[in-house]
C-alpha cells in the first residue's frame, strides 16, 4: 500500500523532508472534536483554518465528527447524503437505532464533510454507557458533572459510529484523530473494542496544567514535583483527568501543539508526545509536535494591510473621542492603541502582569514628559448587565458634537458660497450669527462631566471582585487627565453589530498598534499569531507555544514586531520590567518606525501558514498508520524538522529604540514626512535574504512593482 513520493519541500527553505505519499484512495480520515462547527475556543480555530489544506489533500475521504447544535447546523452546515457508502451505512444504522446523526458539508473554506451527533437525543443511554466506560477502563463519572457526561455520550456515539464504519469500509484503512479530552472517550472505547483504526490523540492544553497555573502554582519550576493524582482529586477533576490520561495512553500517536506543552504533558499525563507505546516499547520516536497554523490569504496589493490599519484605526479613534469626551486633552495622532484579548483567565493570560506593567509605563511616560498617550483595551468576556449609561452617553455626546459641527459647517459653507458668488470676501467674524455660536456653546457645555471616563464599558455583575477592576483600583489607573495610560475593559467579545464599538475582532486588531499577550499558561496562543498575519506587532512569552516557535525561527524577533517576554527563567518582577521596557520602547517609536515594523511583521505570516505547518499533521498520520498496521505501512520518512532554520536579522534599520538608537531610521520631526517613507533598499535585501517558504521564494515581479508604488 505504499504510495508515490510526495514533495513537501517546495514551500520551504527548511531542511528537506522526504515523505511517502499516502494512498489516500485506500484510506479514510476522521477528525473528532467538540468544537467541530461549535465555537468554544482555540480548537475551533485549529479545525476551521486547517480544513482547506486537509480537504485539498484528502478530498472526499476526509470527514469531521462533532456535536449537533440546532443553531450551528442551521447557520453553518448544508445537510446532504453521505457520498461514501461506509459512512452512509453507519449514519443510517445509528439513526435506525434511535440516534440522531446529521451529515452535511460545513460551509467554511474547503467545505469538509461533517458528521454531527445530537447528544441530548441519546442521553437516555447515559447509564449504560457509564457502565461500558467503567468496564473498559474503570473510570466513573459523577452524575453532577454535566460536561463530562455529555463528553461520554459524545465519545460513545463516536465509537459506535467508527464501529459501523469499519464494519463496512471494504478493505480501506481508517485514521482517526481525536482532539482534547472532550473527544477522548471515543478513543478509549474504540481501543477497548479493538476497532481496526489508527489513532492520534492531540492535546491543546492539559487539564491539570491549566488548573495549577490558574492557582498561581510555580508550575514550570515544579513540573516534576506535583503529586498529580492528588492535585486532580483536590480540584474535583479526577475523573476528567483520568479520561484525559487514558486517552493519551490509548492513542497510537500522541501529539501536542507546542514543545512547551510537550514538556507539560510528559509530567501531567506521563507520556511524551510521539513515544511508541503500543507495539514496541523499545521504540522511541522523536516528539510529534503539531504547531497551529492559519489559513493565510494574501492581498494582491502588498501594502493593503497598512491601508486597513489606517482605516480601522480611525474607527477606534472615533470610539475613543466619545469615551473620553470632556477629557480629550491628548492628541489622537500621538495615541497608541494596545489590546489584550481572549478567554478571561486573569493570570493564565497574563492580564495581571500586563496591568502592573501598564502602571510602570504610566510612570515612565509621565516622568519623561512624553507626548504619547496609550489607550489599552481589555477584551475579555465576563458576566455583565449590558453597557453602562456613561459609556453609551459618551458616544451620544460625540455624535451630537459631530451633528452640530456639520450643521454649522453647512450654514457657513452656504454663506461663504453666496458671498463668493456676489464677488465678495465675507467678514469671517460675522459669517456666523449669534444662534450658531449659542448652538456651539451648548454643544461644548454638554461635554462637561462630573466623573472620569469609565474604565469599563459594561455594568459588571461581579464588579467588586472582578480581578481586572480590582487591580485597576489597586494601581490607581482611573483614566485621570494626568494618566498617560488609559484603560478600557470591554468585557464582551467584539461584534460589528455592537451599538458601542461596531467592529468585528479582525477589524479591531488591524486598527490597533500592538497586541499584548504576556501569558503564563498558553499551549499555543492564536491571538499573537493572528496579529502577525495582519501585520500588527505583538507581545508574547517564552511560556507560550507561539512565542517559543517564533524564538526558534527568528534571529531578532523584536525587530520583526514579536516581543517575547521571558516568563520562564525570570522572577515575576523581572518579567514585568522586561514587559514595561518593551512597551516603553514601542511608545518611543516614530510613525515611520512603526510602519517599517508592521511591514516586517507581516512578512512572517508564511511561516504560520497551514500550507507549511500541515506537514506535521501528515507526519503524525504516517506514524499512526505504521504503528496500527505495521504489516502494511512503514514510517520510513524522517519526521519534518525545522531545527536550525532562522529568519535572519533584518539588515535594514531596527524598529526598536531599545535595541539601538543610532541605526534607527532617521527620526522626522514632521510627521507628514513619515507618511512618505518607504522601506529602504536594505529592507528589500531582507526580503531576498529570506528564502522560501516564508517569502514563498522570490518576490514576484508584480509584487515588486506594487512595493515601490506605495509611499509609506
Ligand atoms: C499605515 C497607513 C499610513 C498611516 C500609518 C499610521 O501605514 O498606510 O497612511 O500614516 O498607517 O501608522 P500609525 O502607526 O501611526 O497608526
Ligand atoms: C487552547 O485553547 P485555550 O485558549 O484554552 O487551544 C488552542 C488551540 O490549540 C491554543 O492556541 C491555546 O493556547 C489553548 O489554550
Amino acid at each position: 500500500l505504499r504510495g508515490r513520493s510526495l514533495s513537501v519541500t517546495s514551500l520551504s527553505g527548511l531542511p528537506l523532508w522526504d515523505v511517502q505519499e499516502l494512498p489516500i484512495e485506500d484510506l479514510l480520515f476522521f477528525e473528532v472534536a467538540w468544537e467541530v462547527t461549535n465555537k468554544v475556543g482555540g480548537i475551533y480555530t485549529v479545525i476551521q483554518t486547517k480544513a482547506k489544506t486537509t480537504a485539498d489533500e484528502w478530498g472526499e475521504n476526509y470527514c469531521l465528527i462533532g456535536p449537533y447544535f440546532e443553531h450551528n447546523m442551521k447557520t453553518q452546515v448544508e445537510e446532504c447524503e453521505p457520498p461514501n457508502p461506509a459512512i452512509k451505512k453507519a449514519v443510517d444504522a445509528m439513526n435506525l437505532h434511535g440516534c440522531q446523526v446529521h451529515f452535511g458539508r460545513w460551509l467554511i473554506e474547503g467545505s469538509p464533510y461533517v458528521v454531527l451527533f445530537d447528544i441530548g437525543y441519546s442521553a437516555w443511554n447515559l447509564d449504560r454507557w457509564k457502565g461500558d466506560l467503567w468496564e473498559a477502563c474503570h473510570i466513573g463519572i459523577p452524575y453532577h458533572d454535566r460536561e463530562a457526561n455529555d463528553m461520554l455520550i459524545f465519545g460513545s456515539l463516536t465509537a459506535w459510529f467508527l464501529k459501523e464504519v469499519t464494519d463496512h469500509v471494504d478493505g480501506k484503512h481508517v485514521i482517526v484523530q481525536f482532539h482534547e479530552w472532550q473527544a477522548g472517550t471515543g478513543l478509549i472505547l474504540s481501543r477497548a473494542r479493538s476497532l481496526p483504526i489508527a489513532t492520534i490523540f492531540t492535546t491543546h492544553a492539559t487539564l491539570l496544567g491549566r488548573y495549577l497555573c490558574a492557582a498561581n502554582a510555580d508550575f514550570y519550576n515544579h513540573l516534576d514535583k506535583f503529586d498529580i493524582d492528588k492535585e486532580a482529586g483536590e480540584r474535583q477533576i479526577y475523573h476528567r483527568y483520568c479520561m484525559e490520561r487514558a486517552s493519551v495512553h490509548c492513542a497510537h500517536v500522541f501529539t501536542t501543539v507546542s514543545e512547551i506543552t510537550a514538556i507539560e504533558a510528559e509530567h501531567m499525563l506521563k507520556r511524551k508526545p510521539g513515544n511508541g507505546h503500543l507495539h514496541d516499547l523499545s521504540l522511541s520516536f522523536e516528539d510529534v509536535v503539531t504547531p497551529n497554523g492559519l489559513n493565510i490569504k494574501k492581498f494582491s496589493a502588498v501594502h493593503e494591510f497598512q491601508n486597513l490599519h489606517a482605516l480601522y484605526k480611525s474607527r477606534i479613534q472615533d470610539f475613543v473621542r466619545g469615551h473620553f469626551y470632556g477629557h480629550l486633552d491628548f492628541d489622537l495622532e500621538k495615541t497608541l492603541f494596545l489590546f489584550i484579548a481572549g478567554r478571561y483567565e486573569f493570570s493564565n493570560k497574563g492580564a495581571d502582569i500586563f496591568l502592573e506593567a501598564l502602571s510602570r509605563l504610566n510612570f515612565l511616560l509621565r516622568v519623561h514628559k512624553s507626548d504619547v498617550t496609550v489607550v489599552v483595551f481589555f477584551i475579555m468576556p465576563a458576566k455583565t448587565n449590558n453597557f453602562n449609561v456613561e459609556t453609551l452617553k459618551g458616544q451620544a455626546v460625540r455624535k451630537q458634537l459631530w451633528d452640530t459641527a456639520n450643521s454649522v459647517k453647512e450654514k457657513f459653507g452656504k454663506k461663504l458660497y453666496d458671498a463668493l458668488l456676489r464677488g465678495e470676501i465675507p467678514d469671517l467674524n460675522k459669517i456666523l450669527d449669534r444662534d450658531d455660536v449659542t448652538i456651539m456653546k451648548r454643544a461644548i457645555f454638554s461635554t462637561q462631566r462630573q466623573s472620569l471616563p469609565p474604565v469599563t464599558t459594561h455594568n459588571m455583575i461581579d464588579d467588586s471582585t472582578d480581578p481586572i477592576l480590582s487591580t485597576i483600583r489597586r494601581i490607581g489607573l482611573f483614566n485621570s487627565r494626568t494618566d498617560r495610560v488609559k484603560v478600557i475593559l470591554h468585557p464582551e467579545f467584539l461584534s460589528s453589530t455592537s451599538p458601542l464599538l461596531p467592529m468585528d475582532y479582525e477589524e479591531f486588531v488591524r486598527g490597533c498598534h500592538l497586541g499584548v499577550f504576556p501569558s503564563y499558561y498558553e499551549p499555543w496562543g492564536y491571538t499573537p499569531a493572528e496579529c502577525t498575519v495582519m501585520g500588527i506587532p505583538s507581545v508574547t512569552t517564552n511560556l507560550s507555544g507561539f512565542g517559543c516557535f517564533m524564538q526558534e525561527h527568528i534571529t531578532d524577533p523584536a525587530a520583526y514586531g514579536i516581543y517575547i517576554v521571558d516568563r520562564r527563567f525570570c522572577s515575576p518582577d523581572e518579567s514585568c520590567n522586561q514587559l514595561t521596557q518593551f512597551l516603553y520602547g514601542f511608545c518611543k517609536q516614530s510613525r515611520r518606525q512603526r510602519i517599517i515594523q508592521r511591514n516586517r511583521t507581516e512578512r512572517l505570516s508564511d511561516l504560520l501558514d497551514w500550507k507549511y505547518l500541515g506537514r506535521y499533521y501528515m507526519h503524525a498520520r504516517h506514524l499512526t498508520l505504521s504503528r496500527a498496521f505495521p504489516d502494511k505501512f512503514h514510517a520510513e520518512s524522517a519526521p519534518p524538522t525545522t531545527k536550525g532554520f532562522k529568519f535572519p536579522r533584518p539588515s535594514s534599520v531596527p524598529p526598536s529604540p531599545t535595541s539601538s538608537q543610532h541605526s534607527s531610521p532617521p527620526n522626522s520631526d514632521v510627521e507628514d514626512e513619515d507618511e512618505r517613507y518607504d522601506e529602504d533598499e536594505e529592507a528589500e535585501k531582507d526580503r531576498m535574504n529570506i528564502k522560501s517558504p516564508f517569502s514563498l521564494g522570490q518576490i514576484p515581479h508584480e509584487k515588486k512593482k506594487q512595493h515601490g508604488e506605495h509611499k509609506n
